[in-house]
């Protein structure tokens, strides 16, 4: 089997201090530096959005963290975070860049936002990762990073409906956690198949 380590937005804004910080997000950073030696293949993805993309509150004068109804269906509002070459966007300074394969960068399609590495939030459209695991013989995927319950969970359901062999290792992710999201998403991957260590 090929395994490859897929790192999930390890991004100042998700980390303590970031505009869309995820409670102990930078703790992770140290524990997936010394998984990575562990892969064939190191994944890392950034969140990656125009200004006045369509998931933050600010382009609709909307609440940060409030809803509304896109055409792929309900999409929660967030702060303004993660934009393209924004101090924001960077990688934790932490983080080994250099051991990864690939960087995917997400997000960047004005109109739809993009939890999952996979596919943005249409469900349909597709960010080319899987062809780039395929042609490289990956049939194993291990996820870590930020944010449990949004980006991670959503890469993962999406894997293991691909037909990758998936594993989360939750020790090194952190959660958002809003509304009973963390939950829903455990409960979500376990009944995927997603195996949760
Ligand atoms: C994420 C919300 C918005 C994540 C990205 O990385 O989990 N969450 N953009
Ligand atoms: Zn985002």
């Amino acid at each position: 089997m090929t395994h490859a380590l897929i790192v999930i937005d390890v991004q100042k804004d998700f980390c303590p201090g970031g505009a869309l910080a995820v409670a102990q997000g930078d703790q992770i950073v140290p524990g997936i530096n010394v998984a990575m030696s562990d892969f064939d293949i190191v994944v890392l993805t950034q969140d990656w959005h125009p200004a006045g993309h369509s998931s933050f509150a600010s382009t609709h004068g909307a609440a940060p963290m409030s809803m509304m109804d896109m055409r792929y269906g309900p999409q929660v509002l967030w702060p303004d975070h993660c934009i393209q070459g924004s101090l924001g966007a960077q990688f934790h300074p932490d983080l080994t860049v250099d051991r990864a394969d690939l960087i995917l960068r997400k997000g960047h399609n004005p109109a739809i936002d993009s939890y999952s590495a996979f596919f943005e939030n249409d469900r349909n459209t597709p960010t080319g990762l899987e062809g780039y695991l395929r042609t490289r013989g990956i049939d194993r995927i291990t996820l870590v990073g930020l944010a449990t319950d949004f980006c991670v969970a959503y890469s993962a359901l999406d894997a293991a409906k691909l037909g990758f062999d998936v594993m989360v290792r939750l020790d090194l992710c952190r959660a958002i956690d809003f509304d009973g999201s963390l939950a829903r998403a455990k409960a979500d991957m376990q009944a995927a198949g997603v195996v949760l260590v």
